[in-house]
This record gives C-alpha cells, sequence and structure tokens, in this order.
C-alpha cells in the first residue's frame, strides 16, 4: 500500500516537473495519455485496488482520485493557456499596421476629346437625335461614290486617305458620312442622327493638323426640312458649347454632297466679337467651326430616298478644333501623346 502511495506520489511530482516545460499540444495530448489513458500510470495503480484490504482501498482510491483531478485540472489550464498563446500568435502574425501609408490607386478620366464629343453629342441628344456609328474601314462606295465623290474628282484630293484594298475600294474613312449613307440604306425618313468617331486623311502632322482625328456629323431627314432648321440646330448647339451670346454666321461655300453648303463660324469666345486685337480670333470677331448644306438630292436618290418628299440637312464638325478652342489647347498634338501632365488637367 505504502508503495503504491508513493508510486502515485512519484507520478505527481513527476508530472508537475514536466508540465511546464510543454509548449506543444500535442505533448500535452501524450502526457494525457501517459497518465491517465487506459494503460495509464494512474489507472494502472488502481488496477491493483483488488489486492488491497478493505481498509486501504477508500485510502488508495481517494488519492489516486485526487491525483487524477489534479492532472485533469492541470492538464484542462494548461490546455487553455496554449491556446490562447496559439491564438496571439496567429493575431500577431497577420496583423496589419492601420498607420502605414496605403497604395493609392491611380483613378484614371475621360480623354479631353472624348468629354468634347459626349458633350457635343449630348446637345443633339437633347434635340431628339440618336447615336449612328459604324467601321473605320469603309468602302469608296459609301465614303465617297454616293456621296457624288466619283473617283477622279478634285474634291477627293483633299480627303485623299488611306487604301488598303485600292482594287476592292477598301479605305480608312474620311469623314463619319458613310456611318449616315449606311443609315439612310436601310432606314426610311424621319432620319435624326449624330455620327462620332475617328476619321482618317492622309495630311502631315502639325500643331492643327493630324492625318487621324475626330469628327461628328449630323444628320437630318424629313418632310419640309429647310436651311432654317439647320441654322436653328447648329445655333442651339453653339450656345449649349460657347455659352447663350454665342451667334453664328453662315458663309456660303461648296461641298459636293450638300446644295446649298455653309461653312458656320460662331461668335469668337474669348472677346465675342468685340476686339480688333484679340489673339484667338486674331481680330476677325468669328472663328469657323464646322461644315454643313441641305443634303443634295441625288445623295437622298443614291440610299433610295425620294428627293421630291423628303428634305435633308447635314452638318460635319471636328472634335479636336472644337476642343482647342473650348480647352485653349494650342497644339493638336497633345492630344495623342498621353502625357498624365495634360491629360490629369481634365479629368475632374
Ligand atoms: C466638312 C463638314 C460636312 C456633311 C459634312 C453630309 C453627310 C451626308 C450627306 C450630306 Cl450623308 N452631307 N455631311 C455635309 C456638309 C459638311 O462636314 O467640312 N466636310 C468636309
Amino acid at each position: 500500500m505504502d508503495q503504491l502511495l508513493s508510486e502515485l506520489k512519484a507520478i505527481e511530482d513527476k508530472f508537475r516537473a514536466d508540465i511546464d516545460s510543454i509548449v506543444k499540444q500535442q505533448e500535452l495530448e501524450n502526457i494525457r495519455v501517459k497518465l491517465l489513458g487506459k494503460k495509464g500510470e494512474i489507472t494502472s495503480i488502481m488496477k491493483n485496488m483488488g489486492r488491497l484490504s478493505d481498509e486501504d482501498k477508500p485510502k488508495l482510491g481517494q488519492a489516486a482520485n485526487k491525483t487524477r483531478q489534479f492532472v485533469e485540472q492541470t492538464i484542462a489550464e494548461k490546455q487553455a493557456e496554449l491556446t490562447a498563446k496559439a491564438e496571439q500568435t496567429k493575431i500577431a502574425s497577420e496583423m496589419i499596421d492601420i498607420s502605414m501609408p496605403g497604395k493609392a490607386v491611380k483613378v484614371g478620366g475621360s480623354h479631353p476629346l472624348t468629354l468634347m464629343s459626349d458633350e457635343i453629342c449630348d446637345t443633339f441628344i437633347g434635340l431628339g437625335y440618336t447615336i449612328a456609328e459604324g467601321p473605320d474601314v469603309e468602302l469608296d462606295l459609301f465614303n465617297f461614290e454616293m456621296l457624288r465623290l466619283p473617283k477622279g474628282h478634285p474634291a477627293r484630293d483633299e480627303q485623299d486617305t488611306f487604301y488598303l484594298d485600292y482594287e476592292n475600294g477598301v479605305l480608312l474613312r474620311s469623314q463619319t458620312s458613310p456611318v449616315q449613307i449606311r443609315v439612310m440604306n436601310q432606314q426610311k425618313p424621319p432620319i435624326y442622327i449624330v455620327c462620332p468617331g475617328r476619321v482618317y486623311r492622309s495630311d502631315a502632322v502639325d500643331a492643327t493638323h493630324s492625318p487621324i482625328f475626330h469628327q461628328i456629323e449630323g444628320l437630318a431627314v424629313d418632310e419640309n426640312l429647310s436651311m432654317t432648321d439647320l441654322v436653328a440646330a447648329l445655333e442651339l448647339f453653339a450656345r449649349r458649347l460657347f455659352g447663350k451670346e454665342t451667334r453664328i454666321r453662315l458663309r456660303p461655300h461648296h461641298f459636293p454632297f450638300t446644295e446649298p453648303s455653309c461653312e458656320v463660324d460662331i461668335s469668337c469666345w474669348t472677346c465675342g466679337g468685340d476686339d480688333p486685337n484679340c489673339k484667338t480670333c486674331r481680330g476677325e470677331g468669328y472663328i469657323e467651326i464646322l461644315g454643313g448644306g441641305m443634303v443634295h438630292p441625288e445623295v437622298l436618290e443614291n440610299c433610295g430616298i425620294d428627293s421630291k418628299k423628303y428634305t435633308g440637312f447635314a452638318f460635319g464638325i471636328g472634335v479636336e478644333r472644337v476642343a482647342m478652342g473650348r480647352y485653349d489647347v494650342t497644339d493638336i498634338r497633345n492630344f495623342y501623346e498621353n502625357d498624365l501632365r495634360f491629360l490629369e488637367q481634365f479629368s475632374k
């Protein structure tokens, strides 16, 4: 009996000594099995119970139970301690220093030509027009022929463009009129559309020219349309973009696809037309911004539209030209060089 009690004491002493050095859950589990498992040390001592006297039995039972309870409780406490420690280590390893400066995400903005184009289109959308788009790669037929610009016509020279397949008449469009031709081929009047897009001409690059630029053409085909409707639409457009004091001025011109044709100027946005020394308009008082006219009856007929019943007006606006005026940009190349110092000035 004394032997068993001192064994029990030895087990407990050893346990007390071991427990402090334990750092892993698995070690704790091993020690639990070693003492309390089916073949564990304390369990083995209890198995000697049968051999003891009735007097000793409860003494050993009590002593063994006490040791077992002590071991169980100590293990549970150690277990909790290890779990808390593990959690703290995990939190520490995952900690984010919220005082660290962040990485700024750069947010882009619309390109000034997009802003300008959207603003112009919006004006016409407000007048009931819809937007029509078409391919950059066009047919000579739609870009020139159907607009009364047959091969060899002198007016082709100034728009001479990039031919992808000269024999089969495939080219990069020199204006967005072919989009309007496509719409007229497919839809019957009334037609009210604006066609924004990229156009191509074999021009040399300088401060005001680029072989790739942007245009918005407008087209209205309906009964009883006349030059006054064109004037009204363009006046509204000019006032919306350049202020309500803006006046427009029409000068006679010639385009093969319109008759009559005109060039359209707006009163100078800098001096309002009053300063003979104005740098913006060079004392002219007016600045040319677009061309237009009444759609030539032959162009309507080419698209299967009865020119006795319907008339139409059309106009073409250069987006770069208007943007240069509006934003005071003096070199067209600024629009294409993607210099952030330039572009950032337009992002809101
Ligand atoms: C310019 C100004 C213009 C048109 C474009 C047009 C389109 C069709 C029929 C008739 Cl489908 N005209 N567009 C008309 C006049 C001027 O653009 O300076 N162009 C060279």
